[in-house]
């Protein structure tokens, strides 16, 4: 054994103790223990609020903006990049010893009006991306280790979505399939060598005709090198029979490709009686379904981080949107009393214990 893997293996000692009964580590000492990172999307105007920041830096070892390095966040005004709540993220994240995944360049939705409404050549189109892209993964360079560059680019036939940077009116490669994909791949890592990038898609986990279409794409990046280095899962459950095996099916045959799996935007949202309970059956199903997925996951060395789309039920795009009578998604209540899902996920990543070592 070589000094640095017993020291490992010291730091690791109260951990191991601990899992022989009830896990008493916090979710990211026992993601550390089971090399994997486990991650939650953060909004930054609720980093002031102390129980916020207290659970994200104790129980989390990476973070993604939910919203603040979008488009509309970053390039409100044409012409001008505002950094400011990326920033801030990334400083909450230096100071509790987290990695920040970065989200995203690409994406048809929540652009800003001046880029959506104005009427771009594809040349100027292109231009306007390649700036966006260049610039802000060199404002983040060295701390955003990893970017979504596209985001959800098929739709559920798993044929390409119009968009504005597809073919509405594209930037030059409207009509050639993938190729504007590929290029903004080509850009992102020309921006910064050092970014692990991911393509990251909605609805794809299982196996179904969108995840055949990302599918066929990495394995043609793959051969033809074009640079890419994973696949982001989301995982936005809503059924409560969700199956995980076509899941972990999935994980594989994108894993023996080449290329990493993150579980990026997980939640599993639950019907909301009248008074806006939730039934303790529901909460038990949701605590089975995180457990596995995360056990989808530990399976296979290829996938390396589990995140969930926010961590507290006070803070969440589902019931915020369209959802209305669901909620209750995450792992922590709205008081940050932990869930029944909190102790699956905390048991299963014990449970992995030296996956990594
Ligand atoms: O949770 C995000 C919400 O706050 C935003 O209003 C919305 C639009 O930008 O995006 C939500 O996050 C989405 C993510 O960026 C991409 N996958 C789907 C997520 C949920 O809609």
């Amino acid at each position: 054994m070589t000094r640095s893997q017993l020291l490992t293996l010291l730091s690791l000692l109260p951990l191991l103790l601990a899992t022989g009964s009830a896990p008493q580590a916090s979710l990211r000492q026992a993601a550390a223990a089971a090399g994997l990172l486990v991650g939650t999307a953060v909004r930054p105007y609720a980093l002031s609020e102390a129980a916020y920041s207290e659970t994200l830096g104790r129980e989390f070892n990476m973070v993604e903006p939910e919203d603040a390095m979008k488009w509309w966040t970053v390039r409100r005004n044409e012409g001008a990049f505002d950094f400011q709540q990326g920033d801030q993220i990334v400083r909450f994240a230096r100071a509790h010893d987290m990695k920040v995944r970065g989200h995203c360049l690409v994406w048809d939705h929540d652009n800003p009006k001046w880029l959506s409404a104005a009427k771009f050549t594809p040349q100027q189109l292109a231009h306007v991306l390649q700036e966006h892209i260049a610039t802000e993964m060199k404002h983040y360079a060295g701390q955003v280790f990893a970017w979504d560059i596209v985001n959800e680019a098929f739709d559920e036939r798993g044929r390409l979505k119009d968009s504005i940077w597809f073919n509405q009116p594209g930037i030059g490669f409207s009509g050639e399939g993938t190729a504007y994909i590929e290029q903004a791949f080509r850009w992102a890592r020309d921006a910064d060598p050092g970014a692990v990038l991911f393509y990251n898609e909605a609805e794809a986990e299982g196996m179904n005709p969108k995840s055949d279409a990302v599918y066929a794409m990495i394995k043609d990046f793959k051969q033809r090198g074009v640079p890419i280095d994973g696949v982001g899962l989301q995982l936005h459950i809503s059924r409560l029979d969700f199956d995980a095996r076509p899941l972990a099916k999935n994980i594989a045959r994108l894993s023996a490709l080449g290329v990493q799996v993150h579980i990026t935007e997980l939640d599993v949202s639950l019907p909301l009686e009248a008074t806006g309970a939730i039934r303790s059956d529901d909460l038990q199903h949701q605590a089975d379904i995180y457990r596995n997925v995360l056990h989808a996951c530990l399976q296979n060395p290829g996938c390396t981080a589990v995140q969930t789309w926010g961590f507290t039920d006070k803070y969440s795009w589902i019931g915020s949107h369209s959802h209305g009578a669901r909620g209750g998604a995450l792992l922590f209540d709205k008081s940050y009393k932990p869930k029944p899902a909190y102790a699956a996920v905390l048991e299963e990543l014990s449970s992995q214990a030296m996956r990594g070592h």
